[in-house]
C-alpha cells in the first residue's frame, strides 16, 4: 500500500515512519509513504503558501493554488482515482472500522492542514472524505496522518507477521483487550493468574474472553452495550478478498 502525504512539514512524516514496526514494513516493501512538500508546488515568488482570510479574523490560511497543484502532481503518481482524506476535526470520526475500509485501497493521498485551514475552494476540488482522530485541535494534521498511516499499515497483511494476529482479532470483536503477563511469574508480590500457567487453552481462551467482557463493561459501557446488542449475529467469514477483518457492529452509515 502507497501513501503520499501532502504537508509542509515532510521530514515529521519521514521521521514518524521511520521507526519500529512500520519501517520494517517499508523496507519489506509492504508500504511506502512519500511525503511531498507542499511548498515545492507555490507559485508566489517568494515561497509563501498562505495568507490572509477575507472577512477578517486572526491568523493565516493556506492558499488554494499550492495545495491544488501538489495534488495534481501527487496524483499523476498515485493515479486519478486515488482516494484523497484530509485530516481536520471537522472530519468523521477515525474507527478501527474505517482503518480496515481504507487498508483495501491501493494508494491513498494524505492531506495534512496548517495555521487556521485550507481555502475552502482548494478543499471542494480535491477532497474525497476528511477524517479527525477525535474532539481536539492540534497545530497541524501531521500527527493525525501519522496515526491514520499506522492503524492502516498494521491491517495490511504481512505486516504483523501473524496473519490472524491476536492483536488484530482482539478490539476487532468490540471489545477491549484482556490484561497480559510475561515473566516473572511473581513480580513485587503479584502473581499472575494461576490459568494461564495451567496449558489448559480452551479454559485461558474463555478467561480472556471473560476479563475482556469485564474490562468492556466496566471502562466503556459505550462498546459493551455494542458487543451485547450484536451477540446473536453472524461474524463474516474470511473470504480471501473484500473487506477484511470485519469490525461486527455497525457497518451500515449512522
Ligand atoms: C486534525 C488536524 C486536529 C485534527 C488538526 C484531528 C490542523 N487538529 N482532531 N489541526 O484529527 C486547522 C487546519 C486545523 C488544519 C487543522
Amino acid at each position: 500500500m502507497q501513501f503520499y502525504v501532502m504537508t509542509l512539514f515532510p521530514e515529521m512524516i519521514e521521521n514518524g515512519v521511520n521507526n519500529s514496526i512500520m519501517a520494517r514494513a517499508r523496507a519489506a516493501g509492504l508500504i511506502d509513504v512519500t511525503a511531498v512538500n507542499i511548498r515545492d508546488y507555490t507559485l508566489e515568488k517568494h515561497g509563501r503558501v498562505d495568507d490572509y482570510t477575507y472577512g477578517g479574523g486572526a491568523g493565516l490560511l493556506m492558499a488554494a493554488q499550492p495545495v491544488y497543484d501538489c495534488c495534481m502532481a501527487v496524483k499523476e503518481k498515485a493515479g486519478k482515482d486515488a482516494r484523497v482524506i484530509y485530516l481536520s476535526p471537522q472530519g468523521r470520526t477515525f474507527t478501527q472500522e474505517i482503518a480496515e475500509e481504507i487498508s483495501l485501497e491501493e494508494d491513498l493521498i494524505l492531506l495534512c492542514g496548517h495555521y487556521e485551514g485550507i481555502d475552502e475552494r482548494a478543499l471542494e476540488e480535491i477532497v474525497d472524505d476528511e477524517i479527525s482522530m477525535g474532539d481536539y485541535v492540534l497545530t497541524g494534521g501531521e500527527l493525525p496522518a501519522l496515526t491514520l498511516i499506522d492503524a492502516v499499515s498494521r491491517l495490511v497483511p504481512g505486516v504483523l507477521h501473524n496473519e490472524n494476529s491476536a492483536e488484530i482479532d482482539s478490539f476487532q470483536n468490540g471489545l477491549l483487550e484482556y490484561p497480559q503477563y510475561t515473566r516473572p511469574e511473581e513480580w513485587r508480590g503479584k502473581k499472575v493468574p494461576e490459568i494461564l500457567l495451567s496449558g489448559d487453552h480452551a479454559k485461558v481462551d474463555a478467561w480472556r474472553l471473560t476479563q475482556s467482557i469485564e474490562r468492556t463493561k466496566e471502562r466503556r459501557p459505550d462498546l459493551y452495550e455494542a458487543y451485547m446488542s450484536n451477540k446473536g449475529t453472524t461474524i463474516p467469514e474470511e473470504t480471501g478478498s473484500g473487506k477484511r477483518n470485519q469490525f461486527p457492529r455497525d457497518s451500515g452509515s449512522s
